[in-house]
């Protein structure tokens, strides 16, 4: 079996961790699948939305520990060069909304890739653990930069040092995560959410993306004019045009993603 499946239905492009037996912990084969996925994704026009997810019981363990203990294997620097940033960054440029359905732990690097998703779902017993601190390292794959940025600098940092378990719930009442849905019902219901994103105006919501990108840095007067360009963009896409005449005509709106 490959280490992601992979699939598109109805324009939802659905990304499945498939190292069960190792809690879908990530080698060096899975990292680069991970991305080769990542661009097809961004490329291809039957996609919509992507929905990333994890086989069995767990979404991700992070980095697998074997690999790191291998002395044949990657490296401390190609791990981060080769797998961590290239996944976070694909993520983050990806003009497409990307979920991340956290069906169970997701900790280390498993963690913070899906801290670096447009919609973050859990499942109501899944946990997310900055797991790094315990064995000695920091936290990579983006962590450091979205983690205080979503729940503040204190929790952060108490997280990321003490390395503690986070349940859904604290999750989502932190701001984490967006929502949290019953684990019987959880493939049910966040696939719902991305089956609307796919239905959404798909460059308005790229656009969306890339003002919410700049935003990290930029002063207000530069995201003023980020949002002058991106809005202008959309303004020329043919959704635009429908959302506009669907309201005119009090009808629900047919967005193509164009
Ligand atoms: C694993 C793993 C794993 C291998 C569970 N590897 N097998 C960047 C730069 C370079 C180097 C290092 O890494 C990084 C980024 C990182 O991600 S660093 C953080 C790496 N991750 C961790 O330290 C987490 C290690 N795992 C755990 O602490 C626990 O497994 C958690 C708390 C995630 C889940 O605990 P349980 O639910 O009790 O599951 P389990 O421990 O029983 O795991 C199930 C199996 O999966 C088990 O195998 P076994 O053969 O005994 O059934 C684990 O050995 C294996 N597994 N994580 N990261």
């Amino acid at each position: 079996m490959p280490s992601i499946l992979f699939s598109i239905e109805n324009d939802i492009a659905v990304l499945t961790l498939n190292r069960p037996d190792k809690l879908n912990s990530f080698n060096r084969e899975m990292a680069l699948l991970l991305q080769h996925h990542l661009d097809e994704c961004s490329a291809s026009p039957a996609v919509r939305a992507v929905y990333i997810t994890g086989a069995g019981k767990g979404f991700s363990a992070g980095q697998d520990l074997s690999e790191v203990a291998d002395p044949e294997g990657p490296g401390m620097i190609s791990i981060l060069h080769e797998h961590y940033n290239p996944i976070v960054t694909k993520i983050r440029n990806l003009p497409k909304p990307v979920v991340a359905a956290v069906n169970g732990v997701a900790a280390g690097a498993g963690a913070n890739i899906a801290l670096c998703c447009d919609v973050i779902l859990a499942a109501s017993s899944s946990q997310f653990i900055q797991a790094f601190s315990r064995i000695g390292l920091i936290p990579d794959s983006g962590g450091t930069y979205l983690l205080p940025r979503l729940i503040g600098w204190q929790k952060a940092s108490a997280l990321m040092m003490l390395g503690d378990r986070l349940s859904a719930a604290e999750a989502e009442r932190l701001g984490l995560l967006y929502k949290v849905f019953p684990d019987e019902s959880f493939g049910e219901e966040s696939m719902k959410i991305a089956r609307t994103l796919a239905r959404m105006p798909t460059k308005g919501l790229a656009y969306t993306k890339r003002a919410l990108n700049a935003s990290f840095t930029n002063s207000f007067e530069q995201q003023l004019q980020e949002e002058d360009r991106l809005q202008y963009a959309a303004s020329h896409t043919l959704d635009f045009k429908e959302g506009v005449a669907a309201f005119l005509e009090k009808r629900p709106p047919i967005f193509r993603g164009e």
